[in-house]
């Protein structure tokens, strides 16, 4: 599937002109990762090309090279192609949506197992980790890869697969990542630009938010309502993530989030035994396996209630876990 569809997207690349590039909306490592690694791609090709997003790029990702060649507005123009990368559906690219509808062609690469193939290209590989993952195959391709691109795709790997901790991460992220490598990235650097950015006051809030954890009788579902989360240039969402796993109980994680008097955020969060897409695509949502996320038009206790009982269905009927490595 991967050589075909691949000499497909090298060939529409080889005979395009103009590129748009965007990702899903809440931009993240692997999203602006997979961006600008493909935007650098396209201009050592000599292409002309514009990355334009629905939201502006985090503080923490500013280190990424390129990131200011970013737009979150763009002039009412016409491309040969559009890019769209991690992104599930082109619904998921807020106002860019347009643009990309108006392109001569839609190249959709990604990973998200929900994604709904609403490109002219699709390249989805859902066992990928991340969609950076992917993207290597398409600079090796091209034989093209430098400092810059290499430090965009680790950046993208590195933080879709929870610093390599995710079920995710299998043997073809470290052979990437290891090819990577060869060109003098400084993990422990980067490791630190992206998670040393917290000041008192988030430790303050992440405390209370872990203070407040709720579980089912089963403590298999622990979860957490959070009726003011900042939405800060850092996301806490994997922060507080990474502390809950540190339970030993639970199989799934989740975090609501009052975002209006009737609509929730709610992220969901698998250690791999149940399907969390499942779960956030019975409540409109999608994403991964062991990573999915949904809005909800309902008030925080609703969705609350209503998530919690339909998980149920999914961890009552779990044995102990087995302990294989
Ligand atoms: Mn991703």
């Amino acid at each position: 599937m991967r050589k075909r569809v691949l000499k497909k997207i090298v060939e529409k690349i080889n005979t395009s002109k103009s590129f748009l590039i965007t990702a899903h909306m809440s931009l993240e490592g692997d999203a602006l990762g997979s961006e600008l690694a493909t935007y650098i791609l396209l201009k050592k090709l000599g292409k002309k090309v514009v990355i334009y997003n629905n939201d502006p790029t985090p503080e923490v990702y500013k280190f990424l090279p390129f990131n200011r060649v970013i737009k979150n507005s763009i002039k009412n123009e016409k491309f040969d192609v559009a890019m769209v990368l991690d992104c599930s559906d082109v619904s998921r690219a807020g106002v860019v949506k347009d643009a990309v509808s108006k392109a001569g062609c839609i190249i959709n690469i990604d990973h998200h197992v929900s994604n709904t193939n609403f490109g002219d290209l699709n390249w989805v590989e859902s066992s990928s980790g991340s969609a950076a993952q992917i993207l290597y195959y398409l600079c090796e391709r091209f034989k093209i890869m430098d400092k810059n691109i290499a430090l965009c795709l680790y950046t993208g790997i590195f933080t879709d697969t929870g610093n390599f901790t995710y079920a995710n991460t299998d043997g073809q992220t470290h052979k990437v990542v290891s090819a990577l490598m060869k060109y003098n990235l400084h993990p422990h650097k980067i490791y630190d630009t992206i998670h040393s950015l917290c000041n008192p006051g988030d430790l303050n809030f992440i405390g209370q938010v872990i203070s407040s954890l709720k579980f089912d009788p089963s403590r298999k579902i622990c979860w957490a309502t959070i009726v003011d989360w900042h939405e800060k240039n850092y996301d806490l969402t994997e922060v507080v993530f990474s502390i809950m796993r540190l339970l030993k109980d639970p199989e799934v994680f989740f975090l609501f989030k009052r975002v209006e008097k009737r609509r929730t955020r709610v992220n969901l969060r698998s250690r791999g035994r149940v399907d969390v897409n499942k779960i956030a695509k019975f409540f409109g949502g999608g994403g991964h396996k062991n990573a999915s996320g949904t809005t909800i038009e309902a008030s925080i206790e609703k969705a609350e209630k209503k998530v919690i009982s339909f998980a149920k269905r999914y961890t009552s009927k779990l044995g102990r876990r087995k302990k294989k490595y």
